[in-house]
């Protein structure tokens, strides 16, 4: 009986065995699949919640510029919705200090996430939007975007482009000199790099036994104002260029942050280690289009990187649902308490006119040197 019982149940046994097995290797397969799924590249759910956090706080505040300028309390919007993911973890990664012991930044006009990063308060880019006299970076006097924090070595923001490329090379030089570990990071558009001065930036960079510790960075949107990218390009992939000087390069996708801070920290170390250049082709996407000068218009086919990344941490669990709404309500509210404190401050006077510039300072008469 036993004998028939265990001869009958044998084979249900085996069944069920094979059975459990099929499921322990769904189970694995699925959980493989999760972690795939939801590659987070190590980094802590801590520090994902704070560059989730950091972005959408950027993102409200150029979107908080943007109704600025059409709500007709503004001149002009230029700025960077889209390069959250990459600006972000920049800002973050930066020796943040003044003086040559520090990283210095030479960036460009779609900075706000690295400057939101490094810690700027939302009502500073609204009174530079709003041309207040209170704005720190410029007095009121310069677009929106045009940053300038002398306490964070932060240069300021030129408007004609890729200036800030050789420029970076000169506090590179001082800081090797003085013989720390600190680096200079700049920024800047893919079809900026046209412009000589991104030349001059690549030769001094590199030269053999004199290398300078720059992170060399181009935030590739694929235009440049209405000029598509294709057309334009001779090389294959702008980073193909740094290899002409031995410097070493990569191309990352700037739409993801994970991938992003991991690729920037890497190049970070490796040219505080080296004291050599590294350089990040960065792809971005162009969320508003170039400026306020053709609508400052949502572009919807475009990836969203704030979204998309929101998405993925409620998909695995990391934020809920009310948190989301949490942060996007409170950096909201600052939006537009910051609106309405800058409303109330006053425009630059016309006898402050020659403020901060050469004319009528010291060095102003050019014969006296
Ligand atoms: C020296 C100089 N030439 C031309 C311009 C006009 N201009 C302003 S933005 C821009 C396009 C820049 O495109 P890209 O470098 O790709 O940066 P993006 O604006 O797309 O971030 C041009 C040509 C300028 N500001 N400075």
């Amino acid at each position: 009986m036993s004998k028939k019982t265990t001869g009958k149940t044998a084979p249900k046994s085996a069944a069920k065995t094979k059975t459990a097995a099929k499921a322990k290797a769904a189970v694995k397969s699925s959980k493989k699949t999760a972690t795939k799924k939801f590659d987070f590249g190590g980094l802590s759910e801590d520090l994902l919640l704070r560059m989730h956090d950091l972005m959408v706080k950027s993102r409200v505040l150029e979107e908080r510029v943007i109704k600025i300028y059409k709500a007709g309390e503004g001149y002009f919007w230029i700025g960077g919705p889209g390069e959250e993911a990459f600006g972000v973890p920049l800002g973050l990664l930066v020796r943040k200090g003044q003086g040559l012991e520090y990283d210095w930044m030479h960036l460009h006009y779609r900075c706000t996430p690295t400057m939101v990063a490094l810690g700027m308060p939302m009502i500073e880019a609204t009174r530079l939007m709003m041309n207040r006299a209170t704005d720190p970076s410029t007095g009121g006097r310069n677009f929106a975007g045009h940053y300038c924090f002398p306490q964070w070595n932060v240069a300021p923001v030129t408007s004609p482009i890729e200036v800030q490329y050789p420029l970076a090379c000169g506090t590179a030089h001082a800081q090797k000199r003085a013989g720390h570990k600190s680096i200079s990071i700049v920024t800047g558009g893919d079809a900026g790099t046209a412009e000589g001065d991104f030349a001059t930036c690549l030769v001094w960079a590199s030269r053999k036994g004199q290398e300078l510790p720059v992170l060399i960075t181009v935030q590739n949107n694929g235009y440049g104002i209405s000029t598509p990218y294709d057309g334009q390009h001779g090389e294959t992939q702008i980073a193909d260029r740094a290899k002409a000087f031995n410097i070493r390069s990569r191309v990352i996708n700037g739409n993801d942050p994970v991938e992003s801070y991991l690729a920037i920290k890497e190049e970070m170390e490796y040219i505080r280690k080296t004291g050599k250049p590294s350089f990040i082709e960065v792809k971005v996407s162009r969320l508003y289009g170039h400026s306020s000068a053709d609508g400052a218009n949502r572009k919807v086919e475009l990836f969203d990187p704030v979204m998309e990344f929101e998405k993925k941490l409620l998909a695995a669990g990391i934020l809920t649902e009310a948190e989301v709404k949490k942060v996007w309500e409170i950096y909201e509210e600052e939006g537009v308490k910051a609106q309405e404190q800058a409303r109330g401050e006053p425009s630059p006077t016309a006898e402050s006119v020659w403020d901060h510039v050469y004319v009528n300072n010291e060095n102003a008469d050019w014969r006296k040197f």
